[in-house]
C-alpha cells in the first residue's frame, strides 16, 4: 500500500522533495492494511512522504517486495506521483493488480480507469471493499458485481457497483498496528493520529466529508477509543495523538467522558483535535486542557455572516468572536483555517474575513483558496460549463490559480489572499515571540 507524495509533476518531470518529515502516519492505509492482516494476507505500507525517496528508488523496493497487489492513496497533491509510479509498476510487470482508493478514486472512479493502468478503484471507505476483492483475486474468481463500492473492467467496458454499506459499528474495525509501516514518526513528540468518528453531523456546502465516507455520522465508543490510546502508549510510546475527525467536539458530553477517563486514569498524552466555534465553552475547555489537550483545529472560514450562511457554515461571527477568546484564555493552541474566494464572496464578504483576522485571538492562521470539489454540494451547484472548465493540474488549497468567483476579478482576489497571508504571518511572529510550539504544545 503506498502513501505517495508530490513528487512528479504533470509532464512526468521529478519536483523537489520539500516536506522533510510529517509526524503522522496514513490511517487509512493502516486500517485497511490492518483488516487485511488481520485476513491472513500480507501487507507492507510505504509512506513516500516521510523518507522523500524517488519513484525509480521506490520501484525497487517495491520488485524487492514482489507484490501481487498493489494499492495506491490517490489524491490531490500526489496525483501525477501516482500516474507515473503506476506507468513503471506497470511497465516491470503488467500482472500486478493496481488498486485506487481515497478521494480520486471515490469521485474520478470512470476517469481513473479510463485513462490510467489501474485495474480497480475502491470508492469510499475502504475496509470491506478491499477485503472482498483481494479475497476475490486470491480466488482467481473474475465476478466482481457483487462488491459493492468497486469499479472495475469487464470485456472492456467500466462498470460500477453500488456505494458501500457504511461501516455501522465503529467499535468492530480493528486498531491499526502503527508498524505496518517501517518508520519511526517523531517531530517533537512520537505521535500518530487517530479517528474517533467517520462523516461529519455538520453539512457545510464545500466539504466532501460526509460523501467520502458515506452520509450518516457514526462514533467509537469513548472506552474503544481509550484502549487505543492505551495500547499506542504502552506498545510504540507515543506521546502525542491528532484526532482527525471532521468535528471532535461536536457532542460536549462525549467531550466530557472523554476528557474525565483521561485525566482518571492519570494517561500522559497531549492530543490535537478538530473542533467548532460553537460547541466550546469554557468549562469544556478548561476540562480539556486538563485532559492534555494542546491544540485545537477550527474552521472560521470567513468574516460574514452572509457567507457562513451561504455555506451552510452554523456559526455566527459571534460564535467566532466569543470563542477565539475563550480558546486563547485557555492556553490552548488554535489553528484557525480561513477560506478565500467562496463562490457568491464579493469584495465586502472578503474585507469583512480579513478585518475579523485581525481582531480575533488565535496563534495560527492557516490559508485556504476555494477549490469547488467533487463531492460537495458546491460543486454539484455548478453549472456543467462551468464544471468542464475547471483546470485541475491548477487547483489546491494553496493555489493562487484558483478563481471560481465571478463578482472579484482574479487580480483582486489574489491580492486579498496576499493580504490574508501577510495577517498570518504576524499571527506566527506574535506567536513565536511568545514562545511558539515550545510553549503551547
Ligand atoms: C490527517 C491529515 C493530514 C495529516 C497526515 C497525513 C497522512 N499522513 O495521512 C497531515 C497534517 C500531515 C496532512 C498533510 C496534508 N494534507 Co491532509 N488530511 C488529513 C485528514 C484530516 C485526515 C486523513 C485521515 O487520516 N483520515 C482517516 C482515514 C481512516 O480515512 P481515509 O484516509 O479517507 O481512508 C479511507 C478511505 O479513503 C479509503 N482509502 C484511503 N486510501 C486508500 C487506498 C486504497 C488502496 C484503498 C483501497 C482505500 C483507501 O479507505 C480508508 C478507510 O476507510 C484529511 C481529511 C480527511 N478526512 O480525509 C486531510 C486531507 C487528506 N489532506 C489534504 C491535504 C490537501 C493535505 C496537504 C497537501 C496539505 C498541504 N497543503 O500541505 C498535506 C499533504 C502532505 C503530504 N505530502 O502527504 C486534503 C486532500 C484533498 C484532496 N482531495 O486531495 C484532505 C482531504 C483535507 C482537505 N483539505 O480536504 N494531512
Ligand atoms: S467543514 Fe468540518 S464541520 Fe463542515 S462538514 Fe466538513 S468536516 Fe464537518
Amino acid at each position: 500500500m503506498l502513501n505517495l507524495a508530490n513528487l512528479v509533476d504533470e509532464q512526468g518531470h521529478r519536483k523537489e522533495y520539500l516536506i522533510k518529515q510529517i509526524a503522522i502516519p496514513p490511517l487509512g492505509l493502516l486500517y485497511i492494511g490492518q483488516v487485511l492482516n488481520e485476513n491472513g494476507y500480507s501487507v507492507k505500507i510505504y509512506d513516500q512522504t516521510v523518507t522523500g525517496a524517488n519513484n525509480s528508488e521506490l520501484m525497487e523496493i517495491i520488485k524487492k517486495m514482489n507484490p501481487s497487489v498493489v494499492g495506491f492513496s490517490v489524491l490531490f497533491h500526489n496525483y501525477w506521483t501516482t500516474l507515473d509510479l503506476l506507468k513503471k509498476l506497470k511497465a516491470w510487470n503488467p500482472n500486478i493488480v493496481a488498486i485506487a482508493g481515497n478521494y480520486f478514486a471515490t469521485f474520478f472512479a470512470e476517469q481513473l480507469m479510463k485513462e490510467t493502468e489501474f485495474d480497480f478503484c475502491v470508492r469510499g471507505e475502504g475496509e470491506y471493499t478491499l477485503l472482498q476483492l483481494v479475497t476475490q483475486l486470491s480466488q482467481n474468481k473474475q465476478n466482481f458485481s457483487g462488491i459493492k463500492g468497486l469499479t472495475y473492467r469487464e470485456n472492456n467496458l467500466i462498470k460500477s457497483t453500488p456505494p458501500p454499506e457504511k461501516i455501522k459499528n465503529l467499535d468492530e474495525l480493528p486498531i491499526p498496528d502503527r508498524k505496518l509501516i517501517d518508520f519511526n514518526y517523531k517531530l517533537q513528540h512520537k505521535s500518530t493520529s487517530i479517528l474517533t468518528s467517520r462523516g461529519c453531523p455538520f453539512k457545510c456546502r464545500f466539504c466532501f466529508f460526509s460523501a467520502l465516507m458515506g452520509k450518516g455520522w457514526r462514533r467509537r465508543s469513548v472506552e474503544n477509543v481509550i484502549e487505543e490510546i492505551k495500547y499506542l502508549f504502552n506498545t510504540y510510546d507515543i506521546d502525542f495523538i491528532d484526532f482527525v475527525d471532521g468535528t471532535f467536539t461536536y457532542d460536549s458530553n462525549y467531550v466530557r467522558e472523554f476528557c474525565s477517563t483521561l485525566i482518571e486514569q492519570e494517561m500522559n498524552v497531549k492530543w490535537r483535535c478538530t473542533a467548532r466555534y460553537n460547541n466550546l465553552n469554557k468549562e469544556i475547555l478548561d476540562l480539556m486542557k486538563k485532559a492534555n489537550c494542546a491544540g485545537l483545529y477550527l474552521g472560521l472560514e470567513s468574516g460574514s455572516e452572509r457567507t457562513l450562511q451561504a455555506v451552510n457554515k452554523k456559526i455566527t461571527v459571534e460564535d467566532i468572536t466569543r470563542t477565539s477568546e475563550l480558546i486563547f484564555k485557555s492556553g490552548i493552541l488554535s489553528i484557525t483555517a480561513v477560506m478565500m474566494g467562496l463562490p457568491q464572496e464579493n469584495k465586502k464578504d472578503i474585507e469583512d474575513t480579513l478585518q475579523l483576522m485581525k481582531k480575533i485571538k488565535t496563534d495560527i492562521f492557516d490559508v485556504n483558496c476555494y477549490v469547488p470539489l467533487p463531492g460537495t454540494e458546491l460543486y454539484d451547484n455548478m453549472t456543467e460549463d462551468d464544471r468542464k472548465n475547471i483546470d485541475w493540474r491548477k487547483v489546491g488549497f494553496k493555489s493562487y490559480g484558483n478563481y471560481f468567483n465571478k463578482n472579484i476579478s482574479q487580480k483582486d482576489l489574489q491580492a486579498y489572499i496576499t493580504e490574508a497571508h501577510e495577517i498570518a504571518l504576524n499571527a506566527l511572529k506574535t506567536f513565536q515571540k511568545h514562545g511558539g510550539w515550545k510553549t503551547k504544545m
